[in-house]
């Protein structure tokens, strides 16, 4: 297991390059250019600079999160082509700076979606939080405009420019189903994936967060039986998973460790982190420890153990603890104790120590 971390970029996150490298056991950096529309070929100029930080940081930067996908190509529309032949020249340049595994998303115009981004814990910590119930007559425009009213750091998937064509975007998706959206990104894996075999980088599609149909627009990497489904339609080990045990375990009925063992080959990047799930749907995001939270996440450690994972790992969303103003879910301190429970976890399996399910 290699261990990594989110880091936003100079001037766009809180964390610091020399905070990331003193957390035990990170080798790297998973990045972006946070910048650069979606559908854009990235500069190489830009992707020099953060080699440049990352390497005198001393991390590797060879996961990138995300390459994002330009929505005419979720759509199927005939502008896709362009922005593909962007893409594929992304990853070429990638490629050169070492990159080996890039991390999207195939979610209609929204990337994860939360009702708040700071709810407080009983412990006097804040998190981010989902009400089901709230997703259903939230006010889009609204959130639009308290998005805009602060815009000190751009939101992933929330971004400006897409969110200036809220209107036109949805009527774009009235008439997309699940199934175009399927025949949308078999069309787009092949397309992409014989550059990315190419050049040795794994393409690793992020589970949808949360694993359901939002705003009523499709959304097709929910779970189990669909990401089977994903995997079959480019059969290529470069046509992989970011297995994201929060996204997924937002659904109770999701079997993630069965997803570990299913997987395991076509992950080359995990994202680890805790949800609990109530009763009626909502979940808040709690620490990495599974007697916090309702994912098991001591047996998808062990899962990954027992298949030998070498792929990269990143601990996920934290809480806001210790009073850490930061971005929502991306602080330095909740991380940097999911990456030491995660460490304890797997070096407990080197061992052979047997941890029981206690799920709180
Ligand atoms: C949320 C992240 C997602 C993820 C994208 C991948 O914090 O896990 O924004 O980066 O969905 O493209």
């Amino acid at each position: 297991m290699k261990m990594v971390f989110r880091w936003f970029g100079e001037g766009n996150d809180t964390v610091t390059l020399d905070q990331i490298r003193q957390i035990p056991g990170v080798e790297g950096i998973v990045w972006s250019l946070h910048d650069v529309p979606a559908g854009e070929e990235w500069p190489m100029d830009k992707i020099q600079q953060v080699k440049a930080q990352a390497d005198r940081a001393g991390l590797h930067m060879q996961v990138v999160e995300s390459v994002n996908i330009h929505e005419d190509i979720k759509l199927g529309l005939p502008s896709r082509d362009t922005y593909l032949a962007n893409y594929k020249k992304t990853i070429v340049k990638l490629a050169q700076v070492g990159v080996k595994v890039i991390c999207y998303n195939f979610m209609p115009v929204f990337d994860w979606v939360r009702t708040d981004l700071h709810k407080p814990l009983s412990d006097g910590s804040t998190a981010l939080f989902y009400e089901k119930s709230k997703v259903a007559d939230l006010d889009l425009f609204e959130q639009v405009e308290l998005i805009n009213a602060n815009p000190k750091f751009s939101m992933p998937g929330w971004e400006p420019e897409r969110l200036a064509h809220l209107t036109e975007l949805f009527d774009a998706y009235k008439e997309v189903t699940e199934e175009h959206l399927w025949a949308n990104v078999k069309y787009f894996l092949d397309e992409i994936i014989p550059v990315a075999a190419e050049h040795d980088i794994r393409m690793a599609i992020h589970p949808d967060d949360p694993p359901w149909p939002i705003f009523g627009l499709p959304r097709i990497m929910t779970g189990q039986a669909n990401i089977r489904r994903f995997l079959a339609l480019n059969d290529s080990p470069y046509n992989g998973l970011t297995l994201c045990s929060g996204s997924l375990g937002a659904n109770p009925s999701n079997d993630i460790v069965a997803m570990v063992h299913e997987f395991a080959d076509r992950t080359p990047f995990a994202h680890i982190r805790n949800v609990r799930v109530y009763e009626n749907g909502d979940f808040v995001e709690t620490s990495h420890r599974t007697t916090d939270g309702t994912v098991d996440i001591a047996g998808i450690v062990k899962a990954l153990h027992e298949n030998n994972y070498d792929g990269f790992c990143r601990p996920d969303h934290g809480r806001h603890i210790w009073d850490e103003q930061c971005r929502p879910g991306y602080g330095l301190y909740d991380r940097a104790l999911g990456i030491m429970y995660l460490w304890g976890l797997w070096d407990a399996n080197r061992r052979g120590i047997a941890i029981e399910r206690t799920v709180g």
